[in-house]
This record gives C-alpha cells, structure tokens and sequence, in this order.
C-alpha cells in the first residue's frame, strides 16, 4: 500500500485532473484544498518525512489550527498532478496558532504549497464555522466563461445570481444561496482572502472578477460538481449573449418561488427582483 491508495488523495488526484480535462487549468492557473479528517491524519501519518520548517502562513486562522490539508503546489501544473503528485502537491499542517505551516509530505523536489494559500484557509476557517464543520473542500479555478461574463455583466451578486439561476433549472438548487462577486483584485495575499472569505459567510461560491472562482463543499463530488454546474451555466449565458442580447423567454421570479417549494430549498427574495424587461 502506499499514500496514493489511500482514498482521499485519490480522490484529490482525480479532481485535479477533471479540471485539467475542463480546461480551466491552462499552465499553473487554479488550486485546490482539502482538510483531512482526523481519522485520515491517522491513515497517512506513516507517510510522513521529518516535518519540514515552520513557515508563515501570511494571515491567521486560529480556528483551523492544528489541522492538516492536502494542498497544491505553488507554480505546479494540475495535468502534471496525475504524473507524480509527490512533486505537484503536499501535505501540511498547521501550528497551535493558525499562523504557521510546515510541510509534511510532497512536493519531493521542493516549492511551497499554493500562492493562493491564504484565501484557502480564511475560506475553510469560514467555511468549517458555517458548516458545522462539515465543508473541507475549497477550489479554485480559471473557468472560461464565468471570467468572460466579468467584462460584460455588473459585479454584483444579484446580478450574476439571477442570471445563472435562469439559464438551467438545476441551478437554484444547487446553489440555492446565490454566488458572490469580488470586483479585480491583486491575487496571492491577505486582501483578496478577506475579501473572498467575508463572501463565503454567505455563499458557496465566489467569482473573481477577471481571474476566475472559489467553491467551497463538503466533499470532491459536491465541490466538483458545483464549479461545473456553475461554469455549464455560464457558458449557455455566454451562448446566449452571442446570439441575442434579449431572451424572448427565461425562467420567472414566480417560476423560481414555485421550484424552490416543490424542490424544498429557500431562494432569497433579493434575488427575484422584476427586471423591467
Ligand atoms: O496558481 O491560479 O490565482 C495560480 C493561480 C493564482
Ligand atoms: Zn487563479
């Protein structure tokens, strides 16, 4: 037996891949997390090298501390993940204050876990609090068609909600809080982590104006799934654009209050706004 056995990071490997073969992973573009329960620390614990040094993680986030995370690596590329995740990723853990990392396996030839670390761990602090401790998945990728609707559509949440929800039926239920939207930013540090992590007290998922989208669930299957009904979505809006800047048809505010009865989910009112179209 060995690590890549064990079924978490396989399941890591495989959603490193699947958003390689969507093509948001172009070069070293997205990254991915994932915080282990502690019965998967003990399954892997043998795995580990001498931990490497304590290094800052660049913000605090004192409710994770002591936890452990399969991370990424800074400058690595997610289709080269599948071919030897030992160098493309790594396992560290945090120090009593959520202030610190070290490295405890991977990224065998060196490097240091993801330059968007920080907004992966502000997110899964958020996140683990709102959850009931139940999210430990956050992902980020570089998906075509929600960055091409940042150039086109206002940076709001209401805004970019509404019209996902109304381009496939699924949509409201599966992301029934709505989306959140953070205007450009400079990525990599603590501001853009603020920024992302104030949306996820709200939302599942965070577009970056320009760049791309944070998601955040429970599992691999539920993060996955929701980055890709998000982006589906957004491609038939593009779609849509293209053809006609006017839809004859949509889907209603009181189809929407209709759906969310029968489907058991609550859409905030502030959503189903009249349009005047
Ligand atoms: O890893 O996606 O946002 C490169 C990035 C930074
Ligand atoms: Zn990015």
């Amino acid at each position: 037996m060995t690590i890549l056995d064990v079924e978490f990071v396989n399941g890591f490997i495989r959603m490193c891949n699947d958003g390689w073969l969507q093509g948001w992973h172009e070069r070293n573009g997205g990254n991915l997390s994932y915080r282990l329960k502690p019965e998967e620390v003990e399954n892997v614990k043998s795995f580990f090298h001498e931990p490497g040094e304590w290094k800052a993680i660049g913000t605090s986030v004192p409710a994770l501390s002591g936890e452990y995370f399969m991370v990424t690596g800074s400058g690595k590329y997610f289709r080269n993940v599948i071919l030897d995740p030992e160098d493309t990723t790594c396992i560290i853990e945090l120090d009593e204050q959520g202030e610190n990392y070290r490295i405890l396996w991977g990224l065998r030839n060196g490097g240091r876990p993801t330059s968007e670390l920080p907004s992966h761990l502000m997110n899964h602090e958020v996140k683990k609090l709102a959850s009931n401790d139940t999210h430990r998945v956050i992902y980020h990728a570089h998906t075509t068609n929600v960055i091409a609707l940042t150039f086109v559509l206002p940076l709001q949440d209401e805004v970019f909600t509404r019209e996902l929800w109304e381009m496939a039926t699924e949509c409201p239920v599966v992301f029934p809080s709505g989306v959140g939207v953070v205007g450009w930013m400079v990525p990599g540090g603590r501001d853009i982590a603020v920024a992302t992590s104030d949306l996820m007290k709200k939302y599942d998922v965070a577009i970056w104006a320009h760049h791309g989208m944070f998601v955040s669930g429970e599992n691999f299957d539920l993060t996955f799934g929701l980055m890709h009904t998000v982006e589906k979505s957004a491609e038939i809006l593009v779609k849509t654009l293209s053809m006609s800047p006017n839809k004859l048809q949509t889907i209603t505010p009181q189809n929407f209050r209709d759906l969310a009865k029968d489907f058991n989910v609550t859409l905030p009112e502030r959503f189903l706004y009249e349009k005047g179209e």
